[in-house]
């Protein structure tokens, strides 16, 4: 008898979640992250064509053409790609956006960009694949690589490092997370509960450049992400069409509903968290850096919030799809709004 084949909750394969070949160094941390995303779509049954996949300019901003090949896709200019995202998800809200950008791309020369896409909770997963380097132009320092990391030509980074999750939270992201390409279980479980969140999730992922900052003195390479990694809390989620009724203590785990029903279970690892709470996640970053910890989890979620699209109040069907004649306004209301303007 064949073997039967494979396939998710909406019958597709685990082949159609795929795209390219990857054209990245063999060992990149970028593609253990397109192998996740991979995972985490087919696992949550989402429909490779109701997603559009953006980007900016860099290794990382490559990558989206590594996954979901039957997904929409925009891979616009260096640090400019949050201005096209925000006209994608408001043109079409039945779209799940998802960005990929690299730390370059983001804290460098798309800081403007990233600033304001933060501030509008825009229902969107926006990831930094962060290496600390400009990986495409050759391994030059990028505004997250760490006070004193050195390149391999010496160079010492005298510059403190922008962290982009306290950015995120500050500023009104409602998901806000840290991994490391390296952590399988732990990336795939953050991915997923970032399908399942409506507003902005933005997670930076630690990402080592085999080729430019994987040395000793890089504090982004594999070996100094393995030795720092301290996980904030121990990750467990369960979809919404799963419906299973774990137990779980009340003292020792934080369940957390998100809007589509699914829950994400944040086991305590030592210390006190609640990762509603966004002084105690602003708190526990800083602490962090002070310790020199590459502190992982998922700092801050609030699955409450109006999205930008909530607060616009859009209509239910996508503005691209609406016919001219409920787009236009008559000239009867073109002239009164004339008249006011008098
Ligand atoms: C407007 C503009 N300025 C500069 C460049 C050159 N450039 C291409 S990629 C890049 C940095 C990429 O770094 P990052 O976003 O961290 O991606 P990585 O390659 O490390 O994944 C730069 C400066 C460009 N393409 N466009
Ligand atoms: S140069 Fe660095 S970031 Fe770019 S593909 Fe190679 S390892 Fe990845
Ligand atoms: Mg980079």
């Amino acid at each position: 008898m064949a073997t039967p084949i494979k396939v998710n909750r909406i019958g597709l394969e685990p082949q159609i979640y795929k795209g390219g070949k990857t054209t990245l160094c063999a060992g990149c941390g970028h593609n253990a992250i397109s192998e996740r995303i991979i995972d985490a779509f087919y696992e949550m049954g989402v429909e490779p064509t109701q997603v559009v996949k953006l980007s900016g300019i860099g290794c990382s901003s490559k990558s989206p053409a590594y996954f979901l090949g039957g997904a929409h896709g925009f891979n616009a200019v260096h640090g400019r790609m949050p201005s096209v995202a925000t006209g994608v998800a408001l043109a079409n809200r039945k779209l799940m956006a998802l960005g990929i950008s690299g730390d370059g791309d983001t804290a460098s020369i798309g800081i403007g960009q990233f600033v304001h896409l933060m501030r509008r909770n825009l229902p969107l997963i926006y990831i930094i694949e962060d290496n600390g380097v400009y990986g495409l132009t050759k391994g030059q320092f990028s505004a997250t690589a760490d006070l004193g990391a050195k390149l391999k030509t010496g160079v010492i980074n005298d510059l403190p490092a922008i962290d982009t999750c306290i950015m995120a939270i500050e500023l009104g992201a409602t998901y806000v997370a840290r991994s490391f390409s390296g952590d399988k279980r732990q990336l795939l479980t953050i991915l997923k509960a970032a399908i399942a969140h409506k507003g902005t999730a933005m997670i930076d992922v630690i990402s080592p450049c085999v080729t430019f900052n994987d040395h000793e003195g890089s504090t982004k390479s594999y070996q100094y992400s393995k030795d720092h990694d301290e996980p904030l809390n121990e990750l467990g989620f369960v979809p919404y069409f799963e419906n299973i009724d774990l137990d779980y203590d009340p003292g020792t785990t934080t369940n957390v509903v998100m809007h589509d029903g699914s829950s994400l279970r944040l086991r305590k690892l030592g210390r006190d968290y609640d990762p509603t709470d966004k002084l105690a996640a602003l708190h526990v970053l800083q602490e962090a850096h002070e310790k020199g910890e590459m502190l992982t989890g998922v700092f801050y979620v609030n699955p409450e919030a109006p999205s930008f699209v909530d607060l616009l109040n859009l209509v239910e069907e996508p503005l691209a799809k609406l016919p001219e004649s409920q787009v236009r306004p008559p000239k009867k209301v073109l002239d009164e709004i004339m008249e006011t303007l008098r």
